[in-house]
């Protein structure tokens, strides 16, 4: 179903006499209550080899919504709209909009698949209006994102958990982790943060931060070990300290790509024979590279399960559209969406609430 309720808690917390609110998000959604809740955090990390990123801890900063962050993509689709409204339906409609779910990073087959049918419902009569036209465009698009399972699943019991997180370098898997964490532990959970990037110390040391912050156990390896060693030892620290929930973290590069897809399905073999649960393999993908994002999904997903995509950064991209590409294309759900840097700015990706954004 695409209405979920959803409810907003608002919790102040006084960590080291400054102000911190927890933003806590829940949704029901059939028999699983999917809960998701972030910090008013701010990490600020730098991306340069050696340094060690600094954490700023800012004042109560409220949840993100959709409508706000995702505005570049809102409004790529609020001209197209605007001006089709203001000139009636006529032989530049199909083009303008054919342009717009281009642009918006959609790709050209499912774009063709929602304005077909549409063109073919004005030509009969059946749909007469500029409204009547983007009502059915939307939609169409709904329905596009209508039957996925996006709940993260925590379903092991006596065992830890285990979410291993995966992409190319810089899309932002180890804030994702961090926000995770942040969020988990507000929950009340124990978490155990695995730095698998062991490509470069830095990451193990970013990774670190985030689990200072949340509270988080937190397990690394040399610079340049065994990736897998690491998750595996992670997990096995975890399940001796009945911790409920690891996030093991990956490099998302290696000398070239067939080594980076060898030693990820090493990561997971490995990760498999330890004492903990895998039911959650995340790739994280960077909205900003929209088509691209895809091209990766495709490649992620022949080398390991992905059970969900993390779509980060859409608060600096026009081409949200990329998530109706990634589901339609590929078959995995969005589960979550980053939309900026700080631990409140990932949220459970909502279908309902991102049409709305687009269209409202
Ligand atoms: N604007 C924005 N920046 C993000 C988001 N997620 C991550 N980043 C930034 O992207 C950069 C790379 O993130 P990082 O977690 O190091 O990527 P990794 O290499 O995949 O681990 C950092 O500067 C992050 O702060 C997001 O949702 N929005
Ligand atoms: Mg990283």
């Amino acid at each position: 179903m695409l209405a979920s309720a959803t409810t907003n808690i608002a919790i102040a917390l006084g960590t080291s006499g400054v102000g911190v609110a927890i933003f806590v998000v829940l949704r029901s959604r059939s028999k699983r209550t999917r809960v998701v809740a972030s910090t008013a955090v701010e990490t600020v990390v730098d991306e340069s080899p050696i340094a060690v990123p600094e954490v700023v801890v800012s004042e109560v900063t409220v949840a993100p919504s959709v409508r706000e962050k995702a505005g570049r993509t809102r409004s790529l689709f609020a001209s197209a709209f605007q001006s089709i409204r203001g000139r009636g339906i006529d032989s530049a409609t199909w083009d303008e909009l054919e342009e717009t779910l281009l642009l918006a990073d959609i790709g050209i087959g499912l774009a063709t698949r929602l304005l077909d049918p549409l063109r073919a419902a004005v030509k009969d009569g059946s749909l007469r209006s500029p409204d009547e036209v983007i009502a059915a465009l939307r939609d169409g698009m709904t329905a596009q994102l209508a039957t996925s399972d996006r709940s993260l699943h925590l379903d092991a019991v006596g065992s830890p958990n285990v979410w291993l997180f995966v992409g190319v370098n810089g899309v932002g898997k180890t804030t994702t982790i961090g926000k995770i964490a942040m969020a988990q532990a507000a929950q009340g959970r124990t978490v155990l943060m695995a730095a698998g990037d062991t490509f470069r110390a830095a990451a193990a040391e970013q990774l670190q931060v985030w689990a200072e912050r949340s509270g988080a156990a937190f397990v690394r390896g040399a610079e340049g070990g065994d990736p897998a060693s690491v998750i595996f030892d992670g997990i096995q620290s975890a399940a001796a300290k009945g911790i409920q929930l690891v996030l093991g973290d990956t490099a998302g590069r290696l000398q070239n790509k067939s080594n980076l897809m060898e030693e990820l399905k090493k990561v997971r073999r490995v990760a498999d024979k330890a004492e903990g649960v895998v039911n959650e393999v995340l790739l994280v993908i960077d909205a900003t590279t929209g088509q691209n994002g895809l091209a990766q999904a495709r490649e992620f997903a022949a080398a390991t399960d992905v059970t969900g995509i993390v779509l980060t950064k859409l608060d600096g991209s026009a081409k949200g559209g990329i998530v109706f590409a990634i589901e339609t294309e590929l078959g995995i759900p969005v589960k979550l969406v980053g939309l900026g840097e700080t631990a409140v700015d990932l949220i459970a990706f909502d279908p309902s609430e991102f049409v709305s954004a687009l269209f409202e």
